[in-house]
This record gives structure tokens, C-alpha cells and sequence, in this order.
């Protein structure tokens, strides 16, 4: 018996790490036009009508709201493109990312 065992199997017990979760975020502002926060809602993250214009509401009232929660490149690259739809319309509408708990 060598000391080193050459045929030993490699481990079938490799860990496979789950992705982090990214919680997009709608920031309040005092200059955007509902109406507009709604359409890029709709728009980028594929709400309902009824659902944007809930994510909406409770950021103009409580300062943010979490939009949706994505891996983390697709979570920055919406956020990244709901911002840039406002900058385009001249507006200061504000999306980050967080990791999830
Ligand atoms: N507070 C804006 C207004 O009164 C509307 C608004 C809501 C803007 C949510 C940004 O994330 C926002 N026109």
C-alpha cells in the first residue's frame, strides 16, 4: 500500500454555491412625474399597471421600495437602464441594488 493513494475518487460532493439575490430599489424624488415612474416600471421590470403604480406609491411615500429581486448582473442592469430611461426625459429617477439578507 503506498502512502499516497493515487486511485482515490475525486469528492462527487463538490458545493455549488447558489447565486446572491440583488433586491432592486426605486428611490424617491421630488421631480419625476408619476405617470413616467410608472411607464418605466412597466416597462423594464414588467409590471402590471396595477402593480407599478403600487411600487410607485409607497416610494413617494416612504422614500424607496424594493422593485423586484434578480441575480446580481441582471438586477444591475436594470437598474442601470430604468435610471438612464429618466435621465434621458430629463428627470433625477433613481434606481439601486442591494444583496438580499
Ligand atoms: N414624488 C414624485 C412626484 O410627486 C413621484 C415619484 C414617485 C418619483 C416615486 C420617484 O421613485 C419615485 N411627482
Amino acid at each position: 500500500m503506498p502512502d499516497t493513494d493515487l486511485k482515490k475518487k475525486p469528492s462527487t460532493r463538490t458545493k455549488v454555491e447558489r447565486p446572491k439575490l440583488y433586491k432592486v430599489i426605486l428611490v424617491n424624488d421630488d421631480f419625476t412625474p408619476r405617470e413616467f415612474v410608472v411607464r418605466v416600471l412597466k416597462a423594464e421590470f414588467r409590471l402590471s399597471e396595477d402593480q407599478a403604480h403600487k411600487v410607485m406609491i409607497t416610494a413617494h411615500r416612504r422614500g424607496v421600495c424594493v422593485v423586484a429581486v434578480y441575480a446580481r448582473d441582471i438586477a444591475e442592469t436594470k437598474a442601470t437602464r430604468a435610471t438612464d430611461a429618466g435621465r434621458q426625459a430629463g428627470f433625477p429617477l433613481l434606481f439601486t441594488i442591494e444583496p438580499e439578507e
